[in-house]
């Protein structure tokens, strides 16, 4: 059974965090495909055996915000966390 989970990540801004988000979800979950949209900040999990809530607290381990997102658009709030930037410090 798998099932599709998507966050926001504000705090994912480059290239190196994308990977870094996609190897924390694959280590808690290695049958997880990870589609990650750099450009609105979205990340798409079509989960082998990890609960939303797993995913989103491998996400926070690897030092990012997820912020969970349902099938309706969620209005942007707090914009100042844009600005944000998770733990990959190269850019
Ligand atoms: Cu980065």
């Amino acid at each position: 059974m798998s099932n599709t989970i998507r966050f926001r990540v504000d705090d994912m801004t480059c290239g190196h965090c994308v990977r870094t988000i996609t190897a924390a979800i694959q280590a808690s979950d290695p049958r997880a495909e990870v589609e990650i949209d750099l450009a609105i900040r979205q990340v798409r999990v079509v989960s082998g055996t990890a609960s939303a809530d797993q995913l989103s607290r491998s996400i926070t381990a690897a030092g990012y915000t997820p912020v969970a997102v349902n099938d309706a658009p969620t209005p942007v709030t707090g914009d100042s966390k844009a600005a944000r930037h998770g733990d990959c410090r190269c850019c």
